[in-house]
């Protein structure tokens, strides 16, 4: 018997870099029997990465809390009591330690982030220092500070950054339920800048905040049908966090449903890096193997996302011997071309 891509255009294009996908065909690639669809996204995986390795980012949180933004999943929001104290940004050489522990660990990127709306002209020369510091030491550097403008991506640039990350978090239409300080365009505002400055994009989503199966559908072909697909995509599962508005979302995702847009974004974007990124003390060694199956090739590493929990290295590290996963070197990052071309 046929499977249900069988015969279809959809089988025909497995693994094509396009930019011109529509949302029918996006929710049918994610609709498919589950097994269709892990086997096509590992197919297109094994096209253009070896299935057996991982990427590792670790997150430092340089200036944690007091937010003016009303994010209405973030524990960083000022608008929220989640309990979580506002911080001065963080010293050079506390970021310099940390790099150098997550890097003693195994990870090749540094992602920094701050709970801020955009960066102001005061703090901005820090982060430019600790973008080069971090460099220096040998691994790659990502920030994630907000909005952007021109003038600061290409200060960024000239620091030597290698992605910057900046979520869409969801589709456009149901943006406006998580998010009203800053509009769905910004975000694209930012990340187009970002990309025409030359800096590698991560961006990516979150699942499980009360969305529908359309919206994710939305959110991927939003990705897929950019001029140039985002370097890395991370797919967050929602950390419900007290005192926020979306803190009653506990347990509310189905774990196969997540997988399921993992492996969609996969087929979507297979040259990507896809990040099995927030959410995965939630998650089984099991669920987040099926996650490694269904094409994710990089994590969050180290026990802290930004302000929560994520699972202990020595986890990780278990589970990696467990599959047969191993962690990608830095060497091998740096000599690697992970950008897709336009079509
Ligand atoms: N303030 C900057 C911004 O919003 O772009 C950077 C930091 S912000 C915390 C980065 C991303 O983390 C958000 O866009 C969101 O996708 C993700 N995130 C934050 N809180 C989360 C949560 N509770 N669960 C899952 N993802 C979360
Ligand atoms: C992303 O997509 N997820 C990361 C990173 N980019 C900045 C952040 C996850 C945050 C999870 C909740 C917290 O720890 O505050
Ligand atoms: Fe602020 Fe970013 Fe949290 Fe939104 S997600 S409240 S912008 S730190």
């Amino acid at each position: 018997m046929l499977n249900a891509a069988s015969g279809s255009n959809l089988e025909s294009k497995v693994g094509e870099i396009r930019h011109d996908w529509t949302l029918d065909e996006i929710r049918a690639l994610m609709n498919q029997p589950f097994n269709d669809l892990i086997f096509q996204a590992q197919t297109v995986h094994r096209q253009h990465f070896n299935p057996n390795e991982v990427q590792t980012s670790t997150l430092v949180n340089i200036k944690s809390g007091g937010c003016a933004e009303d994010c209405a999943y973030c524990s960083q929001s000022a608008r929220y009591d989640t309990g979580l104290e506002k911080e001065k940004m963080m010293a050079l050489q506390d970021v310099v330690d940390q790099a150098l522990a997550a890097r003693e660990k195994g990870a090749t990127r540094l992602c920094m982030g701050a709970a801020w709306r955009n960066p102001n002209k005061k703090d901005f020369p820090l982060v430019l220092d600790m973008v080069k510091m971090v460099k220096s030491l040998g691994m790659e550097t990502c920030l994630t500070l907000g909005m952007l403008d021109t003038d600061q991506v290409q200060q960024l640039k000239a620091a030597g950054l290698d992605y910057y990350n900046h979520n869409l978090d969801t589709s456009e239409a149901f943006y406006p339920k998580v998010i009203t300080t800053r509009s769905f365009q910004d975000r694209l505002d930012t990340i187009d800048k970002v990309q025409k400055a030359g800096i590698h994009v991560c961006s990516g989503g979150i699942i499980g905040m009360g969305e529908a199966h359309s919206d994710r559908a939305e959110l991927l072909k939003t990705f897929a049908n950019m001029q140039q697909h985002p370097s890395s995509v991370p797919i967050n599962l929602l950390v419900p966090v007290e005192g926020t508005p979306l803190a009653h979302m506990r347990g509310k995702t189905d774990s196969f449903e997540f997988i399921r847009v993992i492996a969609t974004a996969r087929i979507l974007m297979p040259k990507s890096y896809v990040r099995l990124s927030a959410g995965r003390m939630e998650l089984s060694d099991e669920a987040q193997a099926l996650c490694f199956l269904a094409g994710a090739n990089s994590i969050f590493y180290g026990d802290k996302l930004l302000t929560t929990d994520n699972p202990e290295s020595d986890h990780d590290q278990t589970l990696f011997a467990k599959l047969g996963i191993n962690m990608q070197a830095l060497a091998k990052v740096h000599g690697d071309d992970r950008s897709d071309s336009v079509a």
